[in-house]
């Protein structure tokens, strides 16, 4: 029996308790398998965890991090598990449960609520000036986006989102029928995400993903982990790193939290795991101040250069811009590196002599250096001192920004980005004998000021959460207020669902965990990790009711009614069998083979159980992907928040309950917060001084300086302060709530990722409520 879905969020029962200082452990597995039961099941709770990850089963759809090649039974964690019993709830949202519920009624409900209302199962359509949702036949719904996408005076007034669930073979159908169409507005969520280090990768290494594989973890002398949290994001993480440690590497973590999964790990897997005490991580723990990184990661190289610990060899034959580099750090002002950093001298020297005594070093990111003004010269940063010492292109060494969405980093490759190069559209065009739109089109937060600007007429989103997961709330759902039809394109319901245009259809699709049947027969997609594995996915459930659709059928469907006369690919669009495609998911990957560097002889590699490696990262002879074939050193100037008298520097972040918008509970175990999600954490003495008491209840005030020097304003009303280990000025509240307080022109520069991870806020008391 799976239980009831549970009611919203009650804030007057949060409970405040000692954050924890280690992750995983038997309450992990029983907080998993709790899950499990109250979505699925017993029964299903069994068959759905023993197959992620397995070799004949399917992809976690957690987050991004590989598989190792010895495979242990329960190949997952405590979140992977969440993960998977949100999507294989036995709840449902059907036709009843919307006649039941007027939209305006689910706009008053939390992420929580909406998404425990479990999967949705019927096509729905919200017509103008509807209260409810409305069943319809797919054929209708088809139409009516045929419809608009006929009626516009131009294809760039339509905007198609992807998150980074779709898979593989779903994405490259995706972008092509959107290219077809003649225009490149593909955002992403890659955009908020991880959007800086492709920026920052690609122009100093000559691609945007990281370098490392899991056996370079594992050999690997030293790994810094700087912004992020793996205990809660990438549990699967630290049984890598509880290995390399094993291999005797040194682990360093900077961060400004001192993240539970950091410290101690318990492996749930083995047995020392579940009785003893856990596996000692960190070796060092830098607590540095929000946005402060480049500062320090420039002091290092500026101790590198001063000590000699220089791969001069590697620096003469495969590196460009030493000298400008060195030369620009001559003058860096220490002063000014404390400052940013909140560090002392000797831990920065401390860890310069790490690097030093290193023979290869690996560092590991995630948003916590993504997500500010400043995150591409940030990276840049970190590039140059793994280049100092010819960190990158040898074993146990390299870059390894740690994606989030499962499949993320595989989308991009499939073509999802509003700017792809020269060589992709060339490849798409040669095979599918068409010309592709060339003008790069909106990323999240350019298509969200076009629609606030009637620019755009149509939304769609192939899975995500986009008013949730974009910032400025109240700017985005103005912004999608302002189109005639938003198509959203889901597993489950949530807030986008009641945000919409005039018109607003629900298009219910296919999970990772369940049966794809299609004209050929059962299919398999496949995916892309964050060390450029590819391999395959099938889910066996049955599917959650026999009107859901996959992401590929729903694409070829809209292509065949837009792009076709009856089948036959129109003059001047892709000249492919769309119907075929969808019928046939192998045909869909000759053509990737055909498009897509490193995926020659797709289909057969996939036999291979543990799939087969992308291209990532210089090759064997360290020739990097760049103009002149080397890695290039990067002069940047230092820069980091500087944030006026009386206010905090906020940075917006997870949960242990919670995957991005989706809520899966109420507590945030590792940092002891029960039963509530409405609080920011605020250094104690920083309360002291604001004149506020531990507990308290506060407005958050987010202040940005427009062109003509006033501040505008954004509330963030009711939320409790927890007096939290944190350094001074640096506060931390939970995304999607806050995401109310980052300015839509916040973003960082380059990249054009909303920065997350640093708004400048000030606390006022918040008015007692009616209530109490
Ligand atoms: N269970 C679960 N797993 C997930 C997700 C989820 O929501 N839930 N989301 C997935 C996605 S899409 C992503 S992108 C990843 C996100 O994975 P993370 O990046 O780990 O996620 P955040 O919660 O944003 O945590 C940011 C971390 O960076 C630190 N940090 C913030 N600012 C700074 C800074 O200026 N400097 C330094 N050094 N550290 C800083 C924060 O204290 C925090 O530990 O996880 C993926 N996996
Ligand atoms: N303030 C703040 N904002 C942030 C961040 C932050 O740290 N702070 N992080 C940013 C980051 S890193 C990211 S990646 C974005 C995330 O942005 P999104 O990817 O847009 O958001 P999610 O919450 O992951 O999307 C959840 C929804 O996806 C749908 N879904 C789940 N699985 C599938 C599937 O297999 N197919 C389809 N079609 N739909 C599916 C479900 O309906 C579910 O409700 O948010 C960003 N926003
Ligand atoms: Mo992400």
């Amino acid at each position: 029996m799976s239980k009831a879905p549970s009611e919203g969020i009650n804030e007057d029962d949060l409970k405040i308790g000692e954050p924890k200082t280690r992750a995983a452990g038997l309450p992990a597995v029983m907080h998993s398998l709790q899950i499990g039961v109250e979505q699925m099941g017993v029964v299903r709770t069994a068959r759905t965890l023993f197959r992620v990850n397995q070799k004949k089963g399917f992809d976690c759809p957690g987050c991004a991090w590989p598989e190792p090649e010895r495979r242990h039974i329960a190949e997952f964690c405590e979140n992977g598990a969440k993960a998977v019993a949100e999507e294989a709830t036995k709840r449902t949202v059907n036709p009843a449960f919307f006649a039941q519920h007027s939209v305006a009624e689910l706009r008053e409900q939390d992420d929580y609520w909406l998404g425990q209302q479990g999967r949705l199962t019927h096509p729905m359509v919200l017509r103008e000036g509807a209260t409810h949702y409305e069943p319809i036949s797919w054929d209708d719904a088809f139409a009516m986006i045929r419809d608009e996408l006929k009626g516009l005076d131009h294809p760039d007034q339509a905007v198609f989102y992807t998150s980074g669930r779709t898979s593989n073979e779903a994405a490259f159908v995706y972008q092509l029928l959107v290219r077809g169409l003649g225009t490149n507005n593909l955002p992403d969520c890659s955009n908020m995400c991880h959007e800086s280090s492709g920026s920052a990768l690609s122009e100093t290494i000559g691609i945007g993903k990281g370098t490392v594989s899991l056996e370079d973890i594992y050999q690997a002398s030293l790994i810094i982990i700087a912004g992020q949290n793996p205990g809660t994001n990438h549990p699967r993480m630290l049984s890598a790193l509880e290995k390399a440690k094993r291999n005797g590497a040194r682990i360093v973590a900077i961060n400004p939290l001192p993240e539970a999964g950091l410290f101690r790990f318990a492996n749930p897997q083995e047995i020392s795991g579940i009785i003893g005490n856990g596996t000692k991580i960190a070796d060092e723990f830098l607590q540095i101040k929000l946005g402060g990184d480049q500062a320090l990661f420039q002091a290092l190289a500026a101790c590198l250069i001063e000590r000699g610990a220089l791969d001069e060899k590697f620096i003469a034959e495969h590196t460009t811009g030493f000298e400008a580099f060195r030369d620009g750090l001559a003058d860096l002002d220490w002063a000014e590196v404390l400052e940013a950093t909140g560090l002392a001298e000797k831990q920065i020297r401390s860890l310069a002599a790490d690097l030093e005594a290193s023979d290869s070093t690996i560092i590991c990111w995630a948003m916590g250096l993504t997500q500010h003004k400043h995150s591409v010269a940030m990276l840049r940063d970190v590039v140059n001192v793994l280049l100092l010492q010819g960190n990158i292109g040898k074993p146990g060494a390299g870059v390894s920004p740690v994606r989030g969405h499962s499949n993320v980093q595989g989308d991009r490759t499939m073509g999802i980005f509003e700017r792809m190069p020269e060589t992709f559209h060339n490849a798409l065009d040669a095979e599918f004998d068409f010309v592709s739109p060339r003008e790069h089109g909106y990323d999240t937060v350019a298509a969200i000021r076009a629609m606030d600007e009637g620019k755009v007429r149509f939304f769609m989103g192939m899975g995500g959460n986009f008013v949730r997961a974009a910032p400025d709330t109240e700017h985005t759902e103005r912004a999608l207020r302002n189109t005639r039809l938003t198509v959203q394109v889901s597993t489950k319901l949530n807030y986008s669902h009641v945000v919409t245009g005039t018109q607003a259809l629900i298009l219910p699709t296919l999970g990772r965990t369940e049966r794809d049947t299609q004209s050929s027969g059962e299919q398999q997609v496949t995916v892309e990790d964050s060390m450029s594995m590819v391999h395959a996915s099938r889910g066996r459930l049955a599917p959650v009711s026999d009107e859901v659709r996959s992401e590929v059928a729903i694409v070829a469907e809209i292509a065949e009614k837009l792009l076709t006369d009856d089948g036959a690919p129109k003059p001047g669009t892709p000249q492919t069998d769309w119907r075929a495609l969808a019928g046939d998911y192998s045909l869909i990957r000759c053509h990737i083979a055909a498009v897509v560097p490193g995926f020659k002889d797709f289909e057969a590699k996939l036999e291979n159980p543990g799939g087969f490696e992308l291209p990532h990262g210089p090759s064997a002879d360290i020739r990097f992907n760049t103009p002149d074939g080397r890695a290039q050193f990067t002069v940047n100037e230092l820069h980091y928040p500087k944030v006026p008298a009386g206010r905090l520097l906020l940075q917006t972040l997870r949960s242990h309950d919670q995957y991005n918008t989706t809520i899966y509970g109420t507590d945030d175990r590792y940092r002891g917060i029960y039963h509530g999600r409405r609080i920011i954490m605020v250094n104690a003495e920083d309360l002291a001084e604001l004149g506020l008491a531990d507990e308290q209840m506060v407005d958050l005030i987010s202040e940005w300086p427009l062109a003509d020097g006033t501040i505008q304003e954004r509330h963030a009303k009711a939320f409790r302060v927890v007096a939290y280990s944190t350094p001074r000025g640096c506060a931390a509240a939970y995304y999607p709530e806050t995401n109310v307080l980052v300015p839509l022109d916040s973003t960082a520069i380059t990249s054009g990722t909303p920065t997350s991870k640093s708004v400048v806020i000030r606390l006022e008391p918040a008015e007692p409520s009616p209530a109490s």
